[in-house]
C-alpha cells in the first residue's frame, strides 16, 4: 500500500448526477484520485466501516479515459481494503446495468464512469458518480459529505500494480482484494427477462414488426444487440451505431430530436420501420419514435403508467404510485389519479426517486429529459423503456401514434417543450435567475402570456421518507388555467451555464393542436420576465426538446 500526498481541488462538488468536467481536468494528476478517495472516506464515515467484507462495482460508458480511470480505481479500491471489486468486461457497464449488478451482487456501491449524453474525447467531457447500496445515485447527504472531503483531502491510497487485462472475464488478486471481470450484459439481461414477456416480444418480431434502435455509438450497442437481435429475434441491422466508441463517433450521444437526427430521418422515410428508439451515452435515457411521430418523455411516462399492469408481467400486481421530476409534464399525474394511486413531484435528478422506490411508495418514475424507469433498479433505464413500449405495442396491437393519440383522447394532452439556452456566461445567468427569484412573490395576480399568474415560487422538496429538504430546485410560474413555466440552470454542464425553460399547457382537445404555436406565448413571456436579452444577450434557444 502506498499513501500519496495531495492537495484539494476546490471544484469537486457533485452536480445533478455526479462530478462532470472536461476530460483533461480528470486527467490532471490527483484529480480523479482525490475524488475517489473522498468517496471512500465519506462512505466509511457514514457508517460503512471497513470494506473488507464489501464489494465495489466499477464500470463506465466506454468513453475516452474510461479504461485508464478503471485501472486507477481498481488500485485505489485494493489499497482501501475492499474485499472484492466487480468490473464490467472492457471497463463497460451501462448506468442501469451498474445498478442491477450492485443490487444482485449485494455490493456496497459502485462507481459509474460517464458524462452521460455529453460528448466524449480528450477535449470533451468525462464524469464519475457514486451509487449506494440500493443501486441508486448517492443522495445529497452523501454527495455533500464527499464534497466536504474533497476540500480537506491530504492524501490518497493506492497500490503499485500493473494494469489488469480487462478484456476477458477472469479473476485477479490485487493485494488482498479479489478483482472479478464480469460479463456486463448478464445481470441486466436477467432483470429484463424477469420483467418482460420475452416470448410475446419474440412473436412480435417474428410477425414482421420492424424497429430501428440507435445506440449512438455508445454503451447500449452490446446490450441492444444481445436483447433485441439475439434474444428477441429482431433482424440483424435493427441496432444501428452499435459499436461503443471512445468519442461516440464525434456526436452528442443525446437521444433527442436534434442529436438523433439520423434515426428521426429513418422514421420519416417512406419505408420507415414501425418503431424507432435511441439511448444516450450511458444507457439511462431513451427516445421513443413512431412512424413520423415523436413521443414526448412526459407522455411516454404517462402511457407506460396507463398500460403497465395489463401489458408487462413485471407489473401485473399493479403500480404503487408514479413519481416525476417537477419540470416533467403532469400527464402521469392524471393517469395516477385515474388508477387511484399516488403521484409524487421531486426535484430534477434520479437520486430523488431512491427513497420513494425503496419505501414502496412508487413503482414508475420519469423525467422530461428522456428518462424513464421503475423499481427494478434505482436508475433510469433506456432499454427498459424500449422493452416497455414494445410490450405495449404487442399487447394493444396498435402503432405508437395510435397509442399516444388514444391516450390524449382519454386524458387530455400536456403540450410540452423544453427550451435550452446553452453556453451562457455563468455569472450573468446566475444573476438573471437570482433577480427573478427576488421578484417571484410579487407576480401572483399579474398578467402572463394571455393569462394570469396564480402562484410563483422556487420549488422546495421535502422528502416524505427521510424528511430531508432540498430548496431552490427551480423557479415556477403557475398560471390560473394550469399552464406553467419553469426556469432552472443545468447542473450537469462542464462549461458556462445552460438555462432550461420548461413550458407546459394542458388542453382537452384530443391532442390535435400545434405544440409550438400553443407554447409560443409562454416562451415569449418567460424570456421577457427573465430579461434574457438584457442579462445574457440571447433571444433563441439552442436546443428545443
Ligand atoms: C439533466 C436532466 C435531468 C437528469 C440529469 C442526469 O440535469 O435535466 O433530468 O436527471 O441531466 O441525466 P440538468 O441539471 O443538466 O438539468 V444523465 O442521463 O445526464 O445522467
Ligand atoms: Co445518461
Amino acid at each position: 500500500m502506498k499513501t500519496v500526498t495531495t492537495t484539494p481541488f476546490t471544484d469537486q462538488r457533485p452536480g445533478t448526477s455526479g462530478l462532470r468536467k472536461k476530460t483533461r481536468v480528470f486527467m490532471l494528476p490527483g484529480y480523479l484520485e482525490n475524488f475517489v478517495q473522498s468517496v471512500f472516506d465519506a462512505v466509511r464515515e457514514l457508517g460503512a466501516g471497513e470494506f473488507g467484507a464489501e464489494t465495489l462495482v466499477v464500470g463506465g460508458d466506454g468513453r475516452y479515459y474510461n479504461r485508464e480511470a478503471t485501472q486507477i480505481i481498481i488500485r485505489m479500491a485494493a489499497a482501501n481494503g475492499f474485499g472484492r471489486v466487480l468490473v464490467g468486461r472492457g471497463g463497460i457497464l451501462s448506468t442501469p446495468a451498474v445498478s442491477a449488478v450492485i443490487r444482485r451482487r449485494r455490493a456496497l456501491g459502485g462507481l459509474v464512469l460517464s458524462a452521460s449524453h455529453n460528448p466524449g474525447g480528450i477535449e470533451e467531457d468525462f464524469g464519475i458518480k457514486y451509487n449506494v447500496r440500493n443501486g441508486g445515485p448517492a443522495p445529497e447527504a452523501v454527495t455533500e459529505r464527499i464534497y466536504q472531503h474533497t476540500l480537506s483531502i491530504k492524501e490518497y491510497r493506492t497500490v503499485e500494480h500493473d494494469d489488469l487485462d480487462l478484456n476477458a472475464e477472469g479473476t485477479f488478486k490485487v493485494g488482498g482484494t479479489e478483482v472479478a471481470v464480469v460479463d456486463p450484459l448478464a445481470d441486466y439481461t436477467a432483470v429484463m427477462e424477469e420483467l418482460f414477456d420475452f416470448e410475446a416480444l419474440r412473436r412480435l418480431f417474428a410477425g414482421g414488426f420492424r424497429m430501428t434502435f440507435d445506440a449512438m455509438s455508445a454503451v447500449t450497442g452490446p446490450y441492444a444487440r444481445h436483447i433485441l437481435e439475439e434474444r428477441l429475434g429482431a433482424p440483424g441491422g435493427t441496432v444501428i451505431n452499435g459499436e461503443p466508441l471512445e468519442d461516440f463517433g464525434g456526436h452528442h450521444p443525446d437521444p433527442n430530436l436534434v442529436h438523433a437526427a439520423e434515426l428521426v430521418a429513418t422514421l420519416a422515410a417512406p419505408d420507415a420501420p414501425d418503431f424507432g428508439a435511441a439511448c444516450d451515452g450511458d444507457g439511462d435515457r431513451n427516445l421513443i419514435l413512431g412512424r413520423n411521430f415523436f413521443v414526448s418523455p412526459g407522455d411516454s411516462l404517462a402511457v407506460i403508467a396507463e398500460h403497465a399492469q395489463a401489458a408487462i408481467p413485471g407489473y401485473r400486481g399493479g403500480l404503487a404510485g408514479v413519481a416525476r421530476s417537477m419540470p416533467t409534464s403532469a400527464a402521469a399525474d392524471r393517469v395516477a389519479a385515474r388508477l387511484g394511486i399516488r403521484s409524487f413531484e421531486t426535484p430534477t435528478g434520479w437520486k430523488f426517486f431512491g427513497n420513494l422506490l425503496d419505501a414502496g411508495l412508487c413503482t414508475l418514475c420519469g423525467e422530461e429529459s428522456f428518462g424513464t424507469g421503475s423499481n427494478h433498479v434505482r436508475e433510469k433505464d433506456g432499454l427498459w423503456a424500449v422493452l416497455a413500449w414494445l410490450s405495449i405495442i404487442a399487447h394493444t396491437g396498435k402503432s405508437v401514434e395510435q397509442i399516444v393519440r388514444d391516450h390524449w383522447r382519454r386524458f387530455g394532452r400536456s403540450y410540452y417543450q423544453r427550451h435550452d439556452y446553452e453556453g451562457l456566461d455563468a455569472v450573468s445567468a446566475a444573476r438573471m435567475i437570482d433577480a427573478l427569484r427576488e421578484r417571484l412573490p410579487s407576480l401572483a395576480g399579474t398578467p402572463f402570456a394571455g393569462g394570469r399568474v396564480a402562484r410563483a415560487d422556487d420549488f422546495s422538496y421535502t422528502d416524505p421518507v427521510d424528511g430531508s429538504v432540498s430548496a431552490r430546485q427551480g423557479l415556477r410560474i403557475l398560471l390560473e388555467d394550469g399552464s406553467r413555466v419553469v426556469c432552472r440552470l443545468s447542473g450537469t454542464g462542464t462549461a458556462g451555464a445552460t438555462l432550461r425553460v420548461y413550458l407546459e399547457r394542458y388542453r382537452e382537445d384530443g391532442g390535435e393542436g400545434d405544440v409550438a404555436q400553443l407554447l409560443a406565448p409562454l416562451s415569449e413571456a418567460a424570456k421577457q420576465l427573465l430579461q434574457l436579452r438584457e442579462y445574457c444577450d440571447r433571444d433563441e434557444p439552442t436546443v428545443i426538446t
